[in-house]
């Protein structure tokens, strides 16, 4: 159902990370971190449990759940979130809520590239994933 995105993938490219992350209040000092890293993802997938690694030389985070089904995340800024990720036309959209706030995070796979979007509010982010 989702095998396309099954793997490793590295970050090949970045577009308004700086703005998406000012938006979600990201402070100084972290944003200069996260704009210079180039993590490192690992998508897995035990019978219907997603995996999402996501490695760095800064941080590394880790999510698992089900389709549909909310669960808690701590984002790599240390945002407490309840998410939800859904499978839309091939796309995973992943909803995080937090303080009345929201943004959404969809990955779909395109000519073999894994296409990244971040919104929140009207920061709108582009980050593009290879396989490893
Ligand atoms: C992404 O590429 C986008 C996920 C958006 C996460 C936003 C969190 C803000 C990062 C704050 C930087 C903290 C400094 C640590 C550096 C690690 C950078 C890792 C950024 C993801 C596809 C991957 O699933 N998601």
């Amino acid at each position: 159902m989702c095998d396309q995105f099954l793997g490793t993938w590295k970050l090949v490219s970045s577009e308004k990370f700086e703005d998406y992350m000012k938006e979600l209040g990201v402070g100084f000092a972290m944003r200069k971190l996260g704009s210079l890293a180039k993590p490192t993802v690992l998508i897995s997938a035990e019978e219907d449990m997603l995996t999402i690694k996501t490695e760095s030389p800064v941080k590394n985070t880790e999510i698992s759940f089900k389709l549909g089904q909310e669960f808690e995340e701590t984002t790599t800024d240390n945002r407490k979130t309840k998410s939800v990720v859904t499978l839309d036309n091939g796309s995973m959209i992943h909803v995080q809520k937090w303080d009345d706030k929201e943004t959404t995070i969809k990955r779909e796979v395109v000519d073999g590239k894994m296409v990244v979007e971040c919104t929140m509010k009207y920061a709108i982010c582009t980050r593009v994933y290879e396989k490893v």
